[in-house]
This record gives C-alpha cells, structure tokens and sequence, in this order.
C-alpha cells in the first residue's frame, strides 16, 4: 500500500479526582494516540496501558509503537488483514506485540477503513464512588431506568460491600438489576456471605468474584449468584469453554489486545449462549468512539460500559473525529515536552 504514514501524539487527561484503582491510584491518565495515514484518509488507534491492569508500561508501549512507525515510514505493506496476522506484527516490531499496542494499531487500521459510523449505543452506567454519593446520583435520575447499573464492590470489608449492595437495591426501582465487580477481591467464603445476604434474584452477574477463576462455579453452585470473567480471558492463554453459571464475559480490547482476540471472544461467547460487553480501561474519547463502534457492530443490543468517561474534567477530541475529520487536540493536554510532535502533527493534517 502506498502513501502510508504513522506518528504519535502523546495524551496526559486531566481527571476531576484521583482514580483510585486495584494497587494504583491515578492523578492524570496518559496515553499515546496512533494516526495512520494511507492516501488521504486517517485512522486512529488510543494506546494507554492501564497502571494496575495492564502487563506493561506507557513507555514500553511507546518503543513498540515508534518501531510499528518507522516500519511503515520505511514503505511496509499494511493491510488489516496483515496486522491481524501477529506474526506479522512480531516481524516489524521484533518482539511479542504487547496488548495496548496491537489494539491501537489494528484499531487505526480498522478505523481507516470504516465506510460510515454507526449509531452510538448507549452507555451502561457505572455506579463508583461513596455509597452516599451514588444514592445522591440515583435520587436525581432523569428519564427512563436503564435495566441494570454496574456497581464497583470488593474495596471495603464484606460487612460495608453488604450494606452497601443492599441500600444501592433499595433505591432503585425493583424492575432495575445490578452487575457487581468485585474484581478478584473477594474469597470464595467471603463470596458466599455476600451472596446469603442480597437478593441473588437481582443481580445479573458478578464480574470477577474471587482470584480463582475455578472457584466461580462454585459460588453460582452454592448461592445462584450467576459470575461474568473480565481480569481472566485478559490471559491471552485463556479459552473461554462453557461454566456453569457463566453469564457474560467482559471484553476490554485495550487489556485483551486487539481486534482479533476480541472478535473470537464475541463469536465463542454467542455460540455459548454468554453475554459478551465491551468496556473501557479508561480510554480517551479516541478510544471510547472505538469501543463503542466495535459494541454497535459486534454486540448490538448490548449496552458497552463506557461510563468511564465521567472521571475526565475534559475529552481530548472535538465531535470532528466522529465525522473522521484530522483529530483536534486540546493545547492544554499536552505537556511542553510533546510540543514539537504535537506541532508536526498539526502541521501534517
Ligand atoms: O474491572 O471492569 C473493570 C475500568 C478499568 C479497569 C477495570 C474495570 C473498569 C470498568 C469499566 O469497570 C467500566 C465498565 O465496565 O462499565
Ligand atoms: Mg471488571
């Protein structure tokens, strides 16, 4: 393919507090953003590791990436179907492609050949925060209830996660679930106390419940709690086979690594009659419209947890980017250090 370009634009959000993550807690979120030009057309991948999550660091993402560049710059032929090819990825960058990056740069390519957006789905809405702070966002919902909420649990003792799923049920209409997450921080004894005091009937699913993915069938054997898997199928070893009382599997493309993986997820989760829900790991409003395209065409029906959004002051984007204009970068979110590759972007769009 020829007129092939690549840079990179280096991202630091703002966040309206600090995000407090399993073993890290976050003041700003960073992230590199992928512009792949071929002919006259962009496309855009958002790379930003996740500290707490994700297996490597901005930094090394950041190697793989400028490698991926100047095999392009150099003239290699790309094509989507290249890069879903891994071995391909491993000839140009010389090493095992980590997740954040093989996502970035096979979404670009797949951003670039996007003929018209869809419509944007609807975001699941994601309860986080104190308990009070959710009761005062429930009070003063607007409109229609969607039919579940995801509820952020597994921080505090088993006592105040009780508590706090039971007054989170209370003051929601009784048509209205719950998805817990508790990502792995329970025990499987711990998990079962939980589940004898809510109302199992309301809950969906319970993402992640104890470190032990052996243990979840167990949980939903002895107390009906149904689990969905997020933190496991993000071992790119794992395949996902049929568990009794397996709901959904949660699919966060910046953590599982790229399309390829994800869309087998999809495939194998309906084959298996699971649910499969696309969700961010925080993302820039980049990665966000990639998320929930990739929801609106693989999971219709299903409503992506992209709530994540609210934890920005601002996005990095204007609405131009969904019209598949040049990305217009906010000065602001870029640190004096980048100034010159934010220029040099500028200048080339
Ligand atoms: O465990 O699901 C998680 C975001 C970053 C890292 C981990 C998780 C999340 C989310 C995203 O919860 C929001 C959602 O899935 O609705
Ligand atoms: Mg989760």
């Amino acid at each position: 393919m020829k007129d092939c370009k690549a840079d990179i634009l280096r991202y630091r959000l703002p966040l309206k507090q600090p995000l407090l993550l399993k073993h890290a807690c976050l003041k700003k979120r960073e992230g590199l953003i992928l512009r792949l030009r071929i002919g006259n057309r962009c496309g855009y991948g958002d790379i930003a590791p996740l500290p707490g999550f994700s297996r490597e660091s901005l930094s090394e993402a950041e190697k793989q990436l400028q490698a991926f560049c100047r095999a392009v710059d150099d003239g290699q032929t790309l094509s989507l179907r290249d890069v879903e090819n891994s071995a391909f990825l491993t000839d140009v960058l010389r090493l095992q492609p980590i997740p954040s990056v093989l996502f970035g740069i096979e979404s670009a390519l797949w951003w670039w050949q996007q003929k018209h957006w869809f419509d944007p789905p609807e975001t699941g809405p994601l309860l986080q925060g104190s308990t009070e702070h959710i009761i005062h966002r429930l009070a003063q919902w607007q409109g229609n209830w969607p039919t579940e909420f995801k509820l952020k649990i597994g921080r505090d003792s088993i006592e105040e996660d009780c508590v706090r799923i039971n007054t989170v049920l209370q003051a929601l209409p009784k048509s209205v679930n719950i998805k817990l997450d508790a990502n792995q921080q329970w025990t499987l004894d711990q998990a079962i106390r939980v589940a004898a005091s809510i109302d199992v009937e309301r809950i969906t699913f319970v993402e992640e419940p104890t470190a032990n993915v052996d243990e979840f069938s167990q949980l939903y054997e002895k107390t009906g709690l149904r689990f969905a898997l997020d933190e496991t199928v993000q071992n790119p070893e794992y395949l996902l086979q049929p568990m009794p009382g397996l709901a959904a599997v949660v699919i966060k493309p910046t953590l599982v690594g790229g399309l390829a993986r994800c869309r087998h997820l999809v495939t194998t989760g309906r084959n298996l009659g699971i649910r499969t829900v696309f969700s961010s790991s925080y993302e820039s409003s980049i990665g966000l419209h990639i998320l929930a395209q990739l929801s609106a065409q693989w999971t219709p029906g299903e409503r992506p947890g992209l709530d994540t959004s609210s934890a920005f002051i601002d996005s990095l984007t204007s609405e131009m980017i969904i019209a598949g204009q040049p990305v217009s970068i906010n000065p602001a979110f870029v640190s004096p250090a980048d100034t010159k590759l934010n220029s040099s972007i500028e200048e080339s769009s």
